[in-house]
């Protein structure tokens, strides 16, 4: 495949309704699009990062001067710019794995257009469609919370995650429970807690939680390991696990029994495929996580999410969950699941008007 040139695109997406985490608020979500072109194609990746470095250490401004000064002008320079040559030629970049992954997802959209194989095809999906859960943000009151639930159960979400952090845990998973009974639920901490909580999480337990994501911070997997041995709620890793390697460590480790798969925090989709098969080969479960993407992220998400060891639901909630008008048709949700796109690449395209409405700046990196 030749490359014409690079677009670093950003945009200004304001959410239905601002998402709590143990580590901040977002409001109007700060993306940036890679659009890569190719003489008959292009290719498009929706780089995962905030405005601000809260969740991990990238951030939408760092991403697009990574990119502009280090990883186009590399995967450009390259005489086939193939998804999996990027991988070879970026790895003397230490990190910034949100900003390849934009790049590498671009190319292999480009790529796959071309070639007329959906994303779903080329990863090796299984599913036509996948079940969608909803992660629930951290509310000013319990009742506030329970509307909110009930509000997504309504809509069919087949299982329902809390955030969580001290102070907003016990008690509200305890409301949820009692109120509606037999859902999936389970909760993320975003590393909101130390292995000093243990016997604070323990109380979880009772709950029957599906798993407890992230409790700690994202450098201790031996912390918890220790802390699998002292929950029953079965330990869910998120941000530790930012590669194939890291999520083996992890597994022998014993500091997680379940795996969170985004292919922005991972560096994209070939290494989240190394993930899906690492977990696979020891019987360890993955889901599909979110980053509030457009549907232009979405759509590769829920490829993924179609390959066999996708065995839990995921954060694939529909488009209307995060915003009131998408870049792209939305995703809808029919009997709690999304369908797996099946056109070639992602399968899917901005709407040009949409796309203009909230721009707020453009470059474009010649080859
Ligand atoms: O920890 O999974 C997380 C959103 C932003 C940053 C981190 C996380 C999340 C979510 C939302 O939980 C998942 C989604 O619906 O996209
Ligand atoms: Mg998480």
């Amino acid at each position: 495949m030749k490359i014409v040139g690079v677009e670093l695109r950003r945009i200004a997406m304001p959410l239905v309704s601002p998402f709590r985490t143990s580590f901040g608020v977002e409001e109007i979500r700060d993306v940036l699009l890679v659009r890569v072109e190719s003489p008959d194609h292009e290719g498009w990746g929706e780089c995962v990062a905030s405005a601000e470095p809260l969740y991990s250490a990238e951030y939408t401004d760092g991403c697009a001067d990574v990119l502009r000064r280090f990883l186009v002008p590399a995967v450009t320079a390259l005489p086939n710019p193939e998804a999996t040559a990027i991988g070879p030629a970026l790895a003397g970049f230490k990190g910034h794995r949100m900003a390849t992954a934009a790049l590498e997802t671009a190319v292999l959209d480009a790529q796959l257009r071309g070639l007329g194989i959906s994303f779903a095809g080329f990863l090796g999906a299984v599913r036509h469609r996948v079940p969608s859960g909803v992660s629930v943000g951290i509310m000013d009151s319990i009742p506030q919370l329970l509307d909110a639930v009930a509000g997504y159960l309504d809509q069919g979400y087949l299982r329902i995650k809390l955030k969580i952090e001290p102070g907003w845990d016990i008690a509200p998973v305890r409301a949820v429970r009692e109120r509606f009974g037999d859902i999936t639920l389970q909760v993320d901490a975003n590393a909101a807690y130390t292995r000093r909580d243990a016997r604070h999480l323990a109380q979880l337990d009772e709950f029957d939680l599906l798993l407890i994501e992230q409790p700690l911070d994202e450098e201790d997997l031996p912390g918890h390991a220790l802390l699998a041995a002292q929950v029953t709620t079965p330990i869910c890793l998120d941000e530790s696990i930012t590669s194939a390697r890291a999520a083996a460590d992890a597994i022998e480790l014993g500091a997680c029994s379940i795996v969170n798969i985004k292919p922005g925090r991972v560096g994209g989709y070939l290494e989240a495929r190394r993930i899906h098969d690492v977990c696979a080969a020891h019987g360890v479960p993955v889901w599909c996580g979110g980053m509030l993407e457009t549907g232009l992220g979405r759509a590769p998400n829920v490829a993924l999410a179609a390959l066999p060891n996708f065995t839990l639901p995921g954060d694939t909630s529909a488009s209307s969950r995060y915003y009131r008008t998408d870049i792209t048709a939305p995703f809808e949700l029919v009997d709690g699941h999304l369908a797996v796109p099946d056109r070639p690449g992602i399968g899917i395209d901005p709407d040009p008007a949409a796309l203009d409405e909230v721009t707020v700046s453009s470059e474009w990196i010649r080859r």
